[in-house]
């Protein structure tokens, strides 16, 4: 365990002091940032991060998820898998907030079972659970946590037994039954991070293996242009959509495949991802009126078919500005920030063509502000810190609430629904945090994040 490769930054005790009115009435002059004003910032989202754990731990406590309205609590599968306090140990850590993650570690530590007669879904239990578990395994040491990954790692092992070795949607964490035919790329291909470091950290390559066979299988059935479809038969391997983009049910797939290369340094899944990018870069950018976006586009063809772009799609500036294209990561989160201020905050899906949305929910996603942190930490220009500010900002007018924060159903009309996904903490206020944060908060030469914002450090050699 090399706990010195992230280093936990405690914010100034004199920062934490300044009120939200006053920290709200901070005029922060654009481009023009000091170390002090970084610093505030970065104690700002803090505070906002301890409004809605507080609030977690008075209303949801051992639950889910906090719904942000009713004060009353949700579990995903009738019973709790501590899907929020899993997901947000990490950012506690990094944020240096040592009382409320020893509270939770030990929640987790004393409460958490997999031994449940559940069926849950391969892809987001891997994501937030698994990921959530190694990521702060590694920044305690905590050995109970890297026991608790290596269960659930197990136990989710069965979902690979497929004839073409995809995984199955989902599995039960007690029998090992798996159901499911019906996939995509994305919960195809998001697992060898999670599944990759399990291996490392356990000495058991069985986990790396199978995940990576999985993303192999989906990148072995790409069409002659080198696209992907938006959804697939895990038994037969034939494509159900042959709509292509870099939207939810694939995006992830090429981010793991320029990951993993990156964390394990696997050159198949370095000549995977420059054979997609190029073909991505080829038929899905799309240099419209309103600036770069990437649409979507058939993948036998490579004909347009939909100029839409979402909130999801948000990642993908980040994922161009990881891989070393900061002009076109650029240029992408600019053409994002104009997709934000449509209504002042993020729809779901625009129509970039006229600018319109197309489905105007915001469940309080964290894409456009990763993308927005890569490209700060890659360029250190401050105009991506006076961007992370409009974000912050518009996040606390319009999706605060007296306990927490909540979805809005519609940006236009800005109407709350109850609910706060774990992501929330895991992923959009650790990259708000992590924007302003000291840089070396977590050094991105020897970590990479996971699909839910969970840093994975490279202890090991790679060969
Ligand atoms: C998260 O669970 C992950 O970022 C996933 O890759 C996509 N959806 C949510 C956040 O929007």
């Amino acid at each position: 365990m090399n706990r010195k490769l992230l280093v936990v930054v405690l914010m100034a005790v004199v920062g934490s002091s300044v009120s939200l009115a006053q920290s709200n009435a901070m005029s922060q002059a654009a481009g023009q940032w000091s170390e002090a004003d970084r610093a505030q910032m970065a104690n700002r989202v803090r505070q906002e991060f301890l409004h809605a754990w507080d609030s977690y731990k008075q209303y949801a406590w051992g639950h889910d998820e906090l719904r942000p309205l009713s004060k009353g609590y949700f579990d995903w599968y009738g019973k709790s898998l501590l899907m929020t306090p899993v997901d947000a140990l990490d950012t506690m850590v990094l944020m240096g907030l040592k009382d409320q993650a020893a509270e939770d570690r030990e929640l987790i530590d004393t409460k958490l079972s997999f031994d449940q007669d559940i069926y849950v879904k391969n892809f987001e239990i891997t994501i937030r659970m698994l990921g959530g578990l190694l990521s702060s395994y590694q920044l305690t040491g905590d050995k109970r946590l890297l026991a608790l990954a290596e269960d659930l790692g197990n136990r989710l092992l069965p979902v690979f037994n497929s004839p073409t070795g995809m995984p199955y949607v989902n599995v039960n964490l007690k029998t090992g039954a798996v159901r499911g035919v019906q996939s995509n790329p994305a919960e195809v291909g998001t697992l060898l991070i999670e599944f990759g470091t399990l291996s490392k950290l356990t000495g058991n390559p069985v986990y790396y293996q199978k995940a990576k066979r999985a993303a192999v299988a989906v990148y072995d059935r790409r069409s002659s242009l080198g696209l992907v479809g938006a959804a697939i038969n895990i038994e037969t391997g034939k494509w159900l959509d042959a709509d292509s983009s870099v939207a939810g049910g694939i995006d992830s797939y090429y981010e793991y495949l320029l990951k993993s290369w990156l964390l394990f340094g696997d050159k198949d899944c370095q000549r995977m991802w420059d054979a997609s990018i190029k073909a991505l870069n080829q038929y899905s950018a799309d240099e419209a009126a309103t600036g770069l976006w990437y649409g979507h586009a058939n993948m036998n063809t490579g004909a347009r078919t939909e100029t839409y772009f979402g909130a999801l799609d948000a990642f993908f500036p980040g994922e161009l500005a990881l891989s070393g294209d900061l002009k076109r990561a650029a240029r992408l989160e600019d053409s994002c920030y104009k997709m934000w201020n449509v209504a002042g905050i993020e729809p779901e899906v625009i129509n970039y063509s006229n600018m319109k949305i197309v489905s105007p929910a915001y469940p309080l996603r964290p894409e456009i502000i990763e993308s927005d942190y890569y490209l700060y930490h890659f360029t250190g220009n401050p105009r991506w810190l006076d961007m992370g500010k409009t974000y912050f900002d518009n996040l606390v007018k319009y999706c605060r609430t007296d306990v927490a924060y909540a979805a809005l159903s519609n940006v236009e009309t800005k109407e709350k629904t109850d609910d706060m996904e774990s992501f929330f903490f895991a992923e959009t206020l650790k990259y708000l945090y992590l924007l302003y944060a000291p840089p070396d908060t977590v050094d991105l030469s020897k970590a990479v994040f996971n699909t839910e914002a969970h840093p994975m450090q490279r202890t090991w050699k790679n060969h």
